[in-house]
């Protein structure tokens, strides 16, 4: 247990003029003591590290969370403890592929980190700007955007994540959620392995994105309206309240019938932004047995949850890693949505939301509230809804 949330909290110290931990952080991490703390703490590390950086740059949000030593021990899963498929089993997607596994025309923007897609289990799955020749340093399509073949990074402002600077693991993570192809190597299988992945990078190699920045995410978002995304997979939030051109483009997005499913964030507080905003899906984390997790925000936003304790994906070196968040809870969501719409292509983004919910497993309290909204996403019923949906 060398390698601990601690030294990284140092590592801040000695490299920023750090303001005082907020805390009810500190109290969270030094007095909790179950095995599996550690992944929480790191959450809240992140959240730590905004304050941090508040006072040094102005930072607008900060999604991923750090490897734990729990988690570095976890690189590989145990089969015994932790079947590799848990998480899209708990909301009977398996069950779902019966039905479909999803369309290729289906396509999710993944709004984040950036996305290692020469992945064995995700290169097939990258969606392909067949307009743009690749290579040839032409804007073939006349987007705006020369050689974009599965996206655009708006952090590098280059063609891909995986040229120029490095990539956090957190979009790789989300990507291998919604839509890795099932390897029985890894064990690992996405939501929706069909359905086809847009790279989007906003985010640096930190996983964060700072307020002089804001523009990124809304080239990003419009990107993913122009060039033909049915769903954003947008699992970032912010403490800080962004801009109305942000907003505008998130109403945007909706109006032209893409779908964004968001996060409330992990403090175990209130929902934050974006997730705050009525037009996004906003989805909460329940654990294996359905619980609602602890520092999963809660408020009248959560819509749905997903499973986001302990989840298994992989990360940009394609090891499997298990880790904690909201973020990964939507990637479930997102999936969800995408095998739905393989079958309903015309479903608007209000219908496909309503199937969504409507097909949810209840779980606290009958009907809505306010931890786990309509309870938790069922890949298999809310096909089943949309097979007899009918306007
Ligand atoms: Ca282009
Ligand atoms: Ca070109
Ligand atoms: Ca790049």
């Amino acid at each position: 247990m060398s390698y601990n949330y601690l030294s990284k909290i140092c590592l801040f110290k000695i490299n920023f003029k750090v303001e005082a931990i907020p805390k009810r952080y500190k109290e969270k991490s030094m007095t909790k003591s179950s095995l599996s703390v550690s992944r929480y703490i790191n959450v809240n590390a992140g959240k730590i590290v905004l304050a941090f950086l508040l006072s040094l740059v102005t930072v607008m949000s900060f999604m991923a969370t750090f490897p734990s030593a729990e988690d570095k021990q976890k690189e590989t899963y145990d089969h015994k403890t932790s079947h590799p498929r848990w998480g899209i089993r708990s909301i009977n997607a398996t069950k779902a592929w019966n039905t479909t596994k999803g369309s290729e025309e289906v396509v999710v923007a993944v709004i984040d980190s950036g996305i290692e897609y020469s992945l064995s289990s995700i290169k097939d799955n990258m969606w392909v700007n067949e307009k743009e020749i690749p290579g040839d340093g032409m804007d073939n399509d006349e987007n705006g955007y020369v050689d974009d073949v599965h996206g655009w990074d708006f952090w590098d402002d280059d063609t891909c994540a995986v040229n120029g600077s490095s990539i956090n693991y957190h979009g790789t993570f989300v990507a291998g959620i919604i839509a890795a192809t099932p390897d029985e190597t890894t064990g690992i299988a996405g939501v929706a392995p069909g359905v086809r992945l847009m790279d989007l990078r906003v985010l640096d190699n930190q996983g964060q994105l700072y307020t002089t920045d804001w523009s990124k995410l809304v080239d990003a978002i419009n990107y993913a309206i122009d060039n033909g995304a049915d769903i954003i997979n947008l699992s970032i939030y912010s403490t800080l309240t962004p801009p109305d051109f942000v907003h505008e483009s998130v109403k945007q997005a909706i109006e032209s019938g893409v779908l964004i499913v968001g996060i409330p964030g992990n403090g175990g507080e209130k929902v934050q932004y974006f997730g705050q905003w009525e037009e996004i899906l906003t989805v909460g984390a329940v654990d294996r047995e359905g619980s609602a997790w602890n520092y999963s925000n809660h408020g009248s936003s959560v819509d749905l949850v997903g499973p986001g304790v302990d989840v298994l994906s992989l990360t940009p070196e394609g090891k499997v890693e298990s880790r904690s968040g909201t973020s990964f809870a939507a990637a479930h969501v997102a999936g969800t949505a995408a095998l739905v719409l393989s079958i309903q292509p015309d479903l608007s983004v209000s219908e496909l939301t309503e199937i969504l919910q409507e097909s949810a497993k209840d779980l606290l309290e009958p009907g809505y509230d306010p931890k786990t909204g309509y309870g938790l996403v069922d890949a298999e019923k809310a096909i089943a809804l949309a097979q007899r949906f009918r306007r």
